[in-house]
C-alpha cells in the first residue's frame, strides 16, 4: 500500500473497529432477519420495543445444558489454554497479533504480553475452561480463540451475575466459514455450566443490537513520532511546528497530592469510587480482590515498560482521598521501522472524583463545572505520566463522563464507535455519550461506566 496511513486509520485499528457498520443508514444495514446466527441468539432485536428490563429466556439450569462441547468439523479440536504456559500463550500471541486487527500493509501490531494477558484474563474468578481456542489437529496449529471473565454487572438498580467476552478472533484463513457461532455457542455453554446466563461484551460491528454506542477519542501525545512513522498528516494549512505547539503537554503532573494508589489505599478508595459509579447506568461492581486486580496489577512488574495499569490518587493535606484516576498500556510493535520499534498507547481506564458529591442533582451546573475543572486536571496529568512513560497517544471513549474534558484536553473524535451488548438480558438503550450528530454530548454525557478492554 502506497498512500500513509493517516492518524485516523491508526486509530481505527486502535478502536478494533472491522468493518464499521454505525455509519450506515439503516437501510443499508443488514436487518434482523440476515443475522442468521443471531437470530437465534437470546439478545433484544433492532429497534425492540422494550416495556421492562431482564432476563430474554426464562429459568434454565446447568443440569439442562449439554456435558459435551459442540461438534466442531473432523479438521479441529478444542482446547483450553493455559495462559500460566508460554508456549500456549505464544500460541494465542501469535494468532491475535497476525489475525485481530486489520492492519493493511502489515506494518504494525498490538504488542501483547504475558503481563498484559495475566491482567486481562486472569482477574479473580478466571477458569482455564474459559479461555477458549481452536486447533487444527494435524499441526496444532491455534486458528480461533474466545475468552470470558466472570463479573457482577450492575444494570440500572439489578446486579446481574456475567461474563465479559473478549478477545474472539478467527485466522484470516478461516473467516466467513461459521466458525465464529460456533465459538460463542460453546463458550455460552461452558459459562451456562456454571450457572452464569448473562454476558457484556462489545465490538465496532452492529449486531443486534447495541445497549449503548460509544465513540474512540484520541489524544496525539507524541504528534512528531506520529507524523515520522506516518500513523498522521500534517493538515493542510499548519506547520509541524504548529502542530507538536498544540499538542505539547507539561513535562510533570500539576495536581497537588496526585501519587501512585497503594494496596492501604484500597478500602477507601473503593468507597469513593462505587459511590462515583452510581451514577451511571451500566457499571462492573468489583470485589476488594478484583479492585486490587484490577487496579493495582501485579505488583511483581518492576520494569516500567512492562506495567499495564497505571493508577493514582489524590491524597489531600488531611490525609484523604478525592480522587483516582487509571490507564492502561497496550503498545503495538512497528514492523519495517529503522527508528522506531514500538507505538506506545494509553487508555483511559477508570476514575473518580468527589468534585461534584455535595450535589445530589449529576447535572447540577456548580456540580458540573466542579467536576468538569477536577477531571481536565486528571486526565491532562494521566496524558502527562503517560508521555513520560513512552506513549505516544491516549484514547478515551465518550463514555463516563469524559465528554466533560474531550474538547478542552484536545481528544480528537476517531472514526471508531464502540458498541455495547448484552448476552440473555434486555435493557433499555443506555447513553453513550453522543448527540444525534455522533459528536459529544457535554451535557447529558454517558450512562455507560464500564471500560472493556
Ligand atoms: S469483539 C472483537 C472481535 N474480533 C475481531 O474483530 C478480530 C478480527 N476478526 C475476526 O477474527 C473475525 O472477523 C470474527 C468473525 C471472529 C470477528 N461479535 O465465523 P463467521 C457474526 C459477535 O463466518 P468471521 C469481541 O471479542 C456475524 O454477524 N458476532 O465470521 C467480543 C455472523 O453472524 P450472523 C460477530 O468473519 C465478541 C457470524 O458471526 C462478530 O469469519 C463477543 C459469522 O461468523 C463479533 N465481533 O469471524 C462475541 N463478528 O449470521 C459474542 C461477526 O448472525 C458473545 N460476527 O450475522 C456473546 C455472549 C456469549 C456468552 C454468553 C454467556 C451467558
Amino acid at each position: 500500500m502506497s498512500d500513509p496511513k493517516k492518524l485516523e486509520d491508526l486509530l481505527k485499528l486502535l478502536s478494533m473497529n472491522n468493518g464499521d457498520m454505525s455509519k450506515l443508514t439503516a437501510a443499508q444495514r443488514k436487518e434482523m432477519k440476515d443475522y442468521k446466527f443471531w437470530k437465534t441468539q437470546p439478545v433484544a432485536k433492532f429497534d425492540e420495543d422494550v416495556k421492562e428490563e431482564g432476563p430474554i429466556h426464562g429459568e434454565k439450569t446447568p443440569d439442562d445444558i449439554p456435558d459435551q462441547p459442540l461438534p466442531l468439523l473432523a479438521e479441529f479440536e478444542w482446547c483450553a489454554i493455559d495462559v500460566n504456559n508460554s508456549e500456549e500463550l505464544e500460541d494465542v500471541f501469535v494468532l491475535l497479533n497476525e489475525n485481530y486487527v486489520e492492519d493493511r500493509d502489515a506494518s504494525f501490531r498490538f504488542n501483547y504480553t504475558r503481563e498484559f494477558f495475566n491482567w486481562a484474563l486472569k482477574s479473580p474468578g478466571w477458569l482455564a475452561e474459559w479461555h477458549i481456542g481452536v486447533r487444527v489437529k494435524t499441526t496444532n496449529k491455534l486458528i480461533a480463540f474466545i475468552s470470558a471473565i466472570p463479573v457482577k454487572l450492575r444494570v440500572r438498580e439489578k446486579v446481574i451475575d456475567s461474563v465479559e467476552i473478549n478477545f474472539l478472533c478467527v485466522h484470516k484463513q478461516l473467516r466467513s466459514k461459521r466458525l465464529t457461532p460456533v465459538l460463542i455457542k460453546e463458550i455460552t455453554r461452558r459459562v451456562n455450566k456454571r450457572n452464569i446466563w448473562h454476558a457484556l461484551y462489545t465490538a465496532g460491528v452492529v449486531l443486534p443490537s447495541p445497549v449503548s454506542t460509544c465513540r474512540y477519542a484520541h489524544r496525539p501525545l507524541n504528534w512528531n513520532k506520529l507524523y515520522d512513522v506516518q500513523f498522521t498528516d500534517l493538515p493542510p494549512r499548519k506547520t509541524k511546528a504548529e502542530m507538536v505547539a498544540k499538542y505539547t503537554l507539561p513535562k510533570n503532573t500539576k495536581t497537588k497530592g496526585l501519587r501512585l494508589l497503594e494496596e492501604k489505599d484500597v478500602d477507601e478508595v473503593m468507597v469513593l469510587f462505587n459511590k462515583y459509579q452510581e451514577r451511571f447506568d451500566m457499571v462492573q461492581q468489583f470485589s476488594k480482590e478484583e479492585f486490587i486486580h484490577w487496579f493495582i496489577g501485579d505488583k511483581s512488574i518492576t520494569d516500567p515498560n512492562k506495567k499495564v495499569i497505571f493508577s493514582y490518587v489524590v491524597e489531600n493535606d488531611d490525609g484523604k482521598i478525592s480522587d483516582l484516576i487509571s490507564f492502561y498500556s497496550l503498545p503495538f510493535t512497528i514492523l519495517n521501522n529503522s527508528q522506531y520499534k514500538d507505538l506506545g498507547i494509553g487508555y483511559l481506564y477508570y476514575y473518580a472524583s468527589d468534585a461534584d458529591f455535595k450535589y445530589e442533582d449529576r447535572y447540577n451546573k456548580e456540580g458540573t463545572a466542579a467536576l468538569r475543572s477536577r477531571l481536565n486536571s486528571l486526565v491532562q496529568d494521566a496524558c502527562v505520566i503517560a508521555a513520560q512513560h513512552k506513549m505516544d497517544v491516549f484514547n478515551a471513549l465518550t463514555s463516563q463522563d469524559n465528554t466533560l474534558f474531550l474538547d478542552d484536553l484536545k481528544f480528537g473524535p476517531g472514526d471508531g464507535f464502540l458498541n455495547f451488548y448484552l448476552f440473555n438480558y434486555r435493557a433499555f438503550p443506555i447513553t453513550g455519550g453522543l448527540k444525534d450528530d455522533k459528536t459529544y454530548d457535554t451535557e447529558k454525557r454517558s450512562n455507560v461506566g464500564v471500560v472493556m478492554l
